[in-house]
């Protein structure tokens, strides 16, 4: 349709523009499939966010500045840090007019950065009074059919937060389930995520099982901090994808067994050198488990995690891989080729999207 059209035509552009580039190189087509909408604002959107707050308290101001001086600085902070980063962008997506602002502004920078496909993640907030979770939830998917301009698909997978205990974690599924069975198209899936330094995961796998007997897919977090009985209870569970997995090679604080496990497994794993490298879970980029899971050919997609408070896009994850491990260009097309295959959208929509990058592939050959 002309939607496909437009779409394609935007892609070819995108090449253009990254083919004149001969120092670093990076793919146009690309999609976006691990990426938390808080940890995702722009300073740019942050400040409008704050400017749009009727009542600036001191304690408000306060946080703004802890964010500026964090972003703006760029030093690394541990995992501890980074959640206390987030508070902040949560204590400014607190209506559900904030919140859609946020996914509209995130939707179209991800679009800017050359990303066709992107499945926003986000866990639902209730603010008493104020807004609900099915006001939070509903608020980005009007933002998603807000934006659909034809350069971008987008999809929402519901976050379930490993901190907020299993009745909070039921409730926020039945919200999930309704909102679902109105948006079927948009709504694709579940997430498992929160500070792996809390709550215990084994909690939330029966919620998870009930989403995906609704039809949902799922994705959890797994091994971002070392926990081989976590991380065996999580492949166990055979999610459709799992994101970091950090910790499960025996050099990185795993096991054998585990890493044996894992391959197996062949569930495509969401890797964010970034994030990972800025909270200090791995060393350094040269030193990530991608390459292991490269070399074994296991299944993998790029991804930023938080683009704003690690102060990444989508184009640098694939260009400081492409930089660490001197890959090809062809290695880079190969690997956004086959993150195709991992989406949570319908089987029509992944062909079409596997469609528009092989023929974008052949114009830039
Ligand atoms: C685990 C993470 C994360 O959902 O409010 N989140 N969970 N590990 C990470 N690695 C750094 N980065 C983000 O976006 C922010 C929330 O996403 C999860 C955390 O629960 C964080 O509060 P939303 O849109």
């Amino acid at each position: 349709g002309d939607d496909s059209l437009l779409h394609m035509e935007h892609a070819a552009n995108c090449n253009t523009a990254f083919t004149s580039s001969n120092t670093r190189h990076t793919t146009t087509f690309r999609a976006e499939l691990h990426a938390h909408l808080n940890g995702s604002l722009s300073t740019k959107t942050l400040r409008e966010l704050h400017g749009l707050q009727i009542s600036h308290s001191d304690s408000g101001d306060a946080t703004w500045n802890i964010w500026e001086a964090v972003i703006e600085h760029g030093q690394k902070r541990t995992l501890e840090e980074c959640f206390q980063v987030f508070g902040i962008a949560h204590s400014l997506t607190t209506t559900p007019t904030a919140v859609y602002k946020a996914a509209q502004d995130v939707i179209k920078e991800f679009a800017d950065d050359g990303v066709v496909y992107l499945e926003l993640r986000s866990t639902p907030r209730e603010v008493p009074g104020i807004m609900s979770k099915a006001q939070y939830i509903q608020a980005i998917v009007d933002a998603i059919q807000d934006v659909a301009d034809g350069r971008i698909l987008v999809k929402l997978i519901v976050s379930l937060d490993r901190q907020q205990g299993k009745g909070p974690a039921s409730e926020t599924l039945d919200v999930i389930l309704a909102a679902h069975y109105q948006n079927p198209k948009i709504i694709v899936g579940v997430d498992l995520s929160g500070n792996p330094l809390k709550g215990l995961v084994t909690d939330y796998l029966p919620i998870l099982a009930c989403a995906r007997n609704a039809g949902l897919k799922i994705s959890i977090h797994c091994a971002e901090i070392p926990n081989p009985d976590e991380a065996e209870k999580i492949l166990d569970f055979r999610p459709d994808r799992v994101g970091h997995c950090t910790c499960i090679h025996p050099l990185h604080g795993g096991s054998q067994e585990l890493w044996n496990k894992l391959l197996k497994s062949y569930i495509p794993v969401e890797l964010c050198l970034t994030s990972n490298v800025k909270c200090g879970t791995v060393e350094s980029y040269k030193k990530h488990h991608f390459i292991h899971l490269f070399t074994a050919r296991h299944p993998i997609v790029l991804a930023t995690d938080d683009k704003g408070v690690f102060a990444t896009s989508l184009s640098e994850e694939y260009m400081v891989t492409a930089d660490s491990y001197n890959l090809s260009r062809e290695q880079l097309w190969q690997m956004a080729l086959s993150s195709t295959d991992y989406l949570f959208a319908s089987e029509e929509e992944k062909n079409n999207l596997k469609q528009m990058f092989l023929q974008i592939k052949q114009l830039s050959d």
